[in-house]
Order: C-alpha cells, then structure tokens, then sequence
C-alpha cells in the first residue's frame, strides 16, 4: 500500500491573520442583519420552544469572543440577560478589541504567529478562527430561528440559478471504489477538535446518489405510502412518527399539491430542489424504502475527499483551493438549496455533486470520538455530545458560511431535529463497480 496523505496546503501566519479578519468581518455582517431584519420586540421573543430569543445568540457570539480571544483561556463568566442595546454596545466593544488585537499581530519566529491558541498540528490563530466559526454557526442558528417565526417575510435574496444543462442525463449514483483512505485531518488549521487527528480508514466499494434526494423523490416515498408502513422505520424511528404525528416534511402542506413555508412566504415545493427539514428517522425510512441506506460518515467523507488518482484526501470535493462562488452554495446569499445537479465545479472525484453547501446531509453515523481524539479548547465543544443519542451529518447547508465548512467538517444532532436545513443522500454496498438501477 502506498503511503497515504492528506494534502498539507498550510497558509503563512499572515494569510491566516487575514483570513480571520475577513471571516470575522463577514460573520458580524450577517449577525447585524438577521437582528435588524426584525423589530426589538422580535428579537427578545421566543419564537418556538426549540430556539432561543435572537437577543441570546447576539450576546452569545460577544461572549464567546471576549471569552477566546481577549481573556485567558478558563473561567466562564455566566451570560447576564442583556437587552438588544445592552447586547449590540458589548459586541461592538468586544470586537473593536479584537479587531485591535489582529492589527497588532506580528509573525514570531518560525512563520507562525506571536499569539493565539496552539492545537497540535494546527497553526496558531486557532482560536480566532474557532471564534469566527462560532459566530457563523450562531447565523445559522438564527437563520433557522427565522424560518420558525410567523408572520410576514423580512429576509429576502436571490434565486439560485437552474439547474445546468447536463443536470438531468447525470447517472443517478457513482460508486467509490473500495480500500483504505485518510479520515479526518491534522493539518488544517482551523479543523475543531472532533475532525481531528488524520487517521486510515478502509471501506468497501459503494455506491452513493450523485445528488441529494430531491422533493420529488421525497413525494414520491409519501405517496408510496412511506409514513404508513412500520417496516421501513426503526422500532425508534416508528414510535417516533407516531408520537409526534410525522406526515411530511416540516413547513410542508398539502393543499391539492405541496406547498411550504419558507422564511414568512408560502411556496410550492420545486420538485428538483434537494428535500429539507427531515429529520434522520425519516431519512432512514425514505432510504430502506428507496431498497438502499444511509451512507456512513466515513464513506461520505471518502466520496467527498478521496483522489484516488493523487492518493490522497483533498480539503473540498473540487480539490484544496478555497470555496468560491461557483463550487457550492454556501453563504446565506440564496436563502434555499440549489437545485440537484448544480455545481459542477464543485463535483468530486467521484463525480458525486453538492456535497458541500445546498443542505446538510444526514449519515448512518452516531457522533463518536475519531482514534486519538483529544478534547480541545474545551469539552463542552464535541467531548460532552459524543455517543449513541446523535447521529452525524455533513457538508453543511446554504445557511452555512464557508469558514465553517470542509470536507473534514463533523455536525451533529438528535435524529428527531427537523427545523435545522438537513436533508440526506442514499448508499448501496457493492463489492465491484456493476450498473446501478437506473
Ligand atoms: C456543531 C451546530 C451542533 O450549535 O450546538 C455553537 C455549534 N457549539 N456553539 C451547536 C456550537 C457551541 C453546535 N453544532
Ligand atoms: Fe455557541
């Protein structure tokens, strides 16, 4: 077996200040947004019992932020109850030093910055990027706090264009050939502790759906009588839609064709946009239905990273170069995924596409610690959440902004979760490499 690697494209202290600064900058563009778009009454209301006020994240994403990057790493002052004045005046002034700090940085010796949290195999400058995610990962959360509120539509954005020409003679799967390959990583710089340390992995040849399962396909399953047939769900997953009385996806209705709601406007539900807001027994059941599975977090990883030409794991599906525009929709700048198919600049080997951006996809996988996982800069991040109760999703979702994405990228939640912007793709085991159904 030749030696495996995973590409080591380490930036210099300087590009990382800056990237930190840029991230940084543009995660706060998106917080003041989503907590002007709504009136000071909105913002300390509780829109439903599974998010809180947007007030909350604001002085969240502050206090993390004086927490990491302006004291010493330790105690954690409790979070008063600020009003939205109170919040914005604390997040001003945390980031007013922050920004103070980066433009003071110096390179130390060795290339590597003067200051910021050291992970091993991680470039200093840890912390600033952990914190400039942290506050992206909050606007995802506000974003689906947006989705849940009722009342009239305040956030509006651009149509994702159709899907390209080549969309609809694309082979329904591609298959990832069998052997081993390099899970997770140790050189990426701003990779959390879950995705951490690069270990081999060998997997069997599989198959995978070249796309996400779109709504069409997802209507077909409910037409096909999917929610009424025991067999398809786990004895969890069934009790389950029983209790809480599962039909459809969340935010869909049926008024002779299906509709949703999506952030305050009622819509039909486009038949080749990626299905969302299912939750996982839901994705389990659609894909025993499908005579197919879940496909594992390592095989979605491999079909994501893997190049068997080069040998090695790629940072992206497109290769090591950053997100652009073109590779996948990332950003909150469409306010939905594109539609399957898109993206072609973003394929990966494999040729499977969209598996960064558009919707995060549920995988088989319980959250669980990769060999050698240390936890880091504290517990509370990944180390408290691993086991059984949640499963693992990946390649994040159009809410999502590309500091806080990559191939290696591990989320997690309770397979009972609708309201965050998931949806799945399929898998079959196969030994060789044979035609698939069509
Ligand atoms: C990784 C999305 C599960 O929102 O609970 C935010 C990210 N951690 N603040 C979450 C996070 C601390 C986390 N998820
Ligand atoms: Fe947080």
């Amino acid at each position: 077996m030749t030696q495996q690697t995973e590409s080591a494209e380490q930036a210099d202290g300087e590009a990382l200040r800056d990237l930190a600064v840029a991230a940084l900058l543009s995660a706060r563009e998106r917080t003041t947004l989503l907590t002007t778009a709504v009136d000071e009454a909105d913002l300390v209301k509780q829109h439903s019992p599974l998010m809180s006020p947007l007030v909350w994240d604001l002085a969240h994403i502050a206090n993390q932020e004086e927490l990491w990057l302006l004291r010493a790493v330790g105690g954690r002052p409790t979070l008063p109850l600020l009003d939205p004045a109170e919040a914005r005046r604390y997040g001003h002034e945390v980031r007013g030093r922050v920004l103070d700090l980066l433009s003071r940085f110096k390179t130390a010796a060795g290339g590597r910055p003067a200051f910021g949290a050291e992970i091993a195999g991680a470039g200093a400058g840890f912390a600033f990027g952990m914190v400039a995610q942290h506050e992206a990962q909050h606007d995802e959360t506000m974003l689906a706090t947006h989705q849940l509120r009722s009342g009239p539509a305040v956030l509006s954005a651009a149509q994702p264009p159709p899907a390209p020409a080549d969309a609809a003679a694309l082979p329904a799967e591609v298959y990832v050939p069998g052997g081993p390959f390099i899970l997770g990583t140790s050189v990426e710089p701003w990779a959390l502790d879950n995705e951490r340390p690069a270990h081999a992995v060998d997997l069997p040849g599989f198959w995978l759906d070249t796309t996400p399962v779109t709504n069409a396909a997802y209507a077909d399953f409910i037409a096909g009588g999917g929610y009424d047939d025991p067999r398809l769900w786990t004895a969890q997953g069934w009790a389950h839609r029983q209790r809480a009385g599962l039909t459809a996806p969340l935010f869909w209705e049926w008024e002779g064709t299906w509709v949703r709601r999506s952030f305050g406007a009622t819509e039909p539900v486009l038949p080749d946009e990626p299905v969302m807001h299912v939750c996982w027994y839901e994705a389990d059941a659609y894909a025993r239905w499908a005579g197919r599975r879940l496909p594992a977090e390592a095989e979605w990883e491999k079909a994501a990273r893997w190049d068997p030409a080069a040998g090695r794991s790629r940072r992206f599906p497109w290769g090591d170069e950053p997100w652009t525009p073109e590779r996948a929709n990332l950003g909150q700048r469409y306010l939905r995924p594109a539609p399957a198919g898109s993206y072609p600049a973003g394929a990966a080997p494999s040729g499977a596409r969209q598996l960064i951006g558009d919707v995060w996809e549920w995988t088989s996988s319980d959250f669980l610690p990769y060999p050698g996982f240390t936890a880091w800069p504290y517990k509370e991040y990944s180390e408290v959440f691993f086991g059984p109760e949640y499963k693992v999703l990946r390649g994040g979702a159009f809410g999502v902004a590309p500091v806080a994405i990559r191939g290696t990228f591990r989320n997690w939640d309770y397979p009972i979760r609708r309201q965050i912007f998931a949806g799945f793709r399929t898998a079959r085991s196969a030994a060789e490499p044979s035609p698939g159904p069509a």
